[in-house]
């Protein structure tokens, strides 16, 4: 049985033109002129493109006293249907955990999903079983990327000494290091403070980690993967402090990437100073909202392609979870969704508006993300033998956010209210169509795992510091006596 989408237009990150598009057995088998198949999907007016891929996804997580409330199902289920074909979720052990436990875990959960998924492990201790386990994840399981919290004190941060042994150990298996990159020490006595003047709203959140905290931990992060010389991905980059510290690693050579939310790029710290305790509470994350300084900077990143990757971080706790944080911001579960409205939203606010082409788009949602994580061209590409991730993208299509009509587990959506121009007419996962014209026809267990092999010896950072990993002690021609 085959598939034809008819009449639209390809858009890939580097391509736009006329094509019709054959796909059979879950593949992309021929692209060109007037196809023939068993269906027919017609795509006039509309985009032929890569699914987006969201590499940064917390289902059902246990985090904060809580778990995250969207689940494998629900999860994809919402991304497919805003035209996200691919996610990669952060499968995370508990401290003292072995890596490969935790897998097991996450392998239980994610046999639900409804669109192929991978996984990034985080390192939330170190020790030898980590070290030791992380070959076999890397190289049998194909999990190349780690994830260091340098916040959430007491809790999954690492300090420098473990994050240094970590980098070392990825630079020597091809892996890639990614970080959250705030300054936990300093938040943790930001929040003690204002816990102890009174401060205890969710406001007080966004104080308790200024934009300092990320530049701080941004640069703190790229100089230790430097010296390590593995290549770093900096995860919900927020702010100018961090951007400008990307900015700066990649133009001396360094292999850094940024990855900028759609929360934070559309969204605004005014969200916390809201009267209703509800809908600021609703918006608390890490990193928080921020000013239009730092909105303007992040556009300006995925302009120039400074900034490489828009995710969402989705982390959906409801009305009830986020409750647990009256009296005391600090309980607040940290996190926001997105995964169904990034695509829409960032159109609208990036294409729409001339900041950004399609074929950009095309870049920052899918294809970029997928050479990061070396899963290209099965995954982010519109070419004969690619997996069929495809959206069909209705640039008129347009509709008000509204928690009502969501995918998403939870009561509420941070966008509530907005409208967007630029819809998933279908949306193809491995060939299944799992949105048709806005009718979700989702396929639980549908999804696949999606292995990325380590890098090897191919895309590897260029340490500046290469004679120090390995030290030649001078011969020396007098050495004077000592304690004289
Ligand atoms: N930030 C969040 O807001 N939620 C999950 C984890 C994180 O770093
Ligand atoms: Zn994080
Ligand atoms: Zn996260
Ligand atoms: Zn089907």
């Amino acid at each position: 049985m085959s598939t034809v989408i008819k009449g639209g237009t390809v858009v890939t990150a580097d391509l736009s033109y006329a094509a019709d598009v054959r796909i059979e057995g879950g593949r992309i088998t021929e692209i060109g002129p007037d196809l023939k198949g068993d269906t027919v999907l017609d795509a006039t007016g509309c985009y032929v493109m890569p699914g987006g891929i969201d590499p940064h996804t917390h289902l059902e997580m246990p985090f904060m006293g809580t778990y995250s409330a969207d689940d494998f199902e629900s999860g994809t289920r919402a991304a497919l249907s805003g035209g996200t074909t691919m996610v990669v979720d952060f499968a995370l052990p508990a401290p003292g955990q072995g890596l490969l436990d935790a897998l097991k875990m996450w392998d239980n959960k994610a046999g639900r999903a409804n669109c192929d998924y991978s996984y990034h492990m985080a390192v939330t201790w170190w020790g030898e079983q980590v070290f030791d386990e992380m070959k076999p994840v890397i190289e049998d399981r194909g999990i190349n990327t780690f994830k260091h919290f340098m916040a959430y004190k007491g809790a999954l941060m690492v300090n420098d000494d473990e994050m240094f042994a970590s980098f070392n150990r990825l630079a020597e298996l091809g892996g890639i290091a990614m970080v959250h990159a705030e300054n936990g020490d300093v938040v943790a006595e930001l929040t003690a403070k204002l816990l102890a003047a009174g401060n205890t709203g969710p406001e007080a959140h966004a104080y308790s980690r200024p934009a300092q905290v990320e530049g701080e931990a941004t640069n703190r992060a790229i100089m230790i993967a430097d010296m390590a010389g593995v290549p770093l991905y900096v995860v919900h980059v927020s702010s100018e402090d961090a951007h400008e510290a990307i900015r700066r690693a990649r133009s001396l050579g360094k292999r850094v990437w940024g990855e900028p939310l759609i929360q934070h790029l559309t969204l605004d710290e005014s969200e916390y100073f809201h009267p209703d305790w509800d809908h600021a509470a609703r918006r608390v994350m890490s990193p928080p909202f921020r000013n239009k300084k730092h909105q303007d900077s992040l556009w300006a990143g995925l302009m120039s392609g400074s900034l490489s990757v828009v995710a969402t971080d989705h982390c959906a706790f409801t009305t009830e979870q986020k409750r647990y944080g009256v009296g005391d911001f600090s309980k607040i579960p940290n996190g926001t969704g997105g995964l169904e409205d990034r695509m829409p939203m960032l159109w609208t606010h990036g294409v729409a508006t001339g900041r950004l082409t399609p074929n950009e788009f095309v870049a920052v949602t899918s294809t970029n993300i997928a050479k990061v994580l070396n899963c290209y061209p099965r995954k982010g590409a519109i070419l004969v033998g690619a997996d069929a991730d495809i959206v069909v993208w209705d640039p008129e299509k347009e509709k008000t956010i509204t928690a009502g009509a969501q995918q998403s587990a939870i009561d509420y959506n941070v966008f509530e209210g907005h409208k967007v121009k630029g819809l998933p007419r279908f949306t193809l996962t491995r060939g299944h169509v799992a949105v048709h014209d806005g009718e979700i026809r989702t396929k639980e267990g549908h999804g696949e795992f999606v292995k990325r092999p380590g890098n090897g010896t191919v895309n590897r950072a260029l340490s500046t510091w290469k004679e120090l990993t390995a030290p030649r002690p001078v011969e020396r021609t007098g050495i004077p006596a000592t304690g004289v």
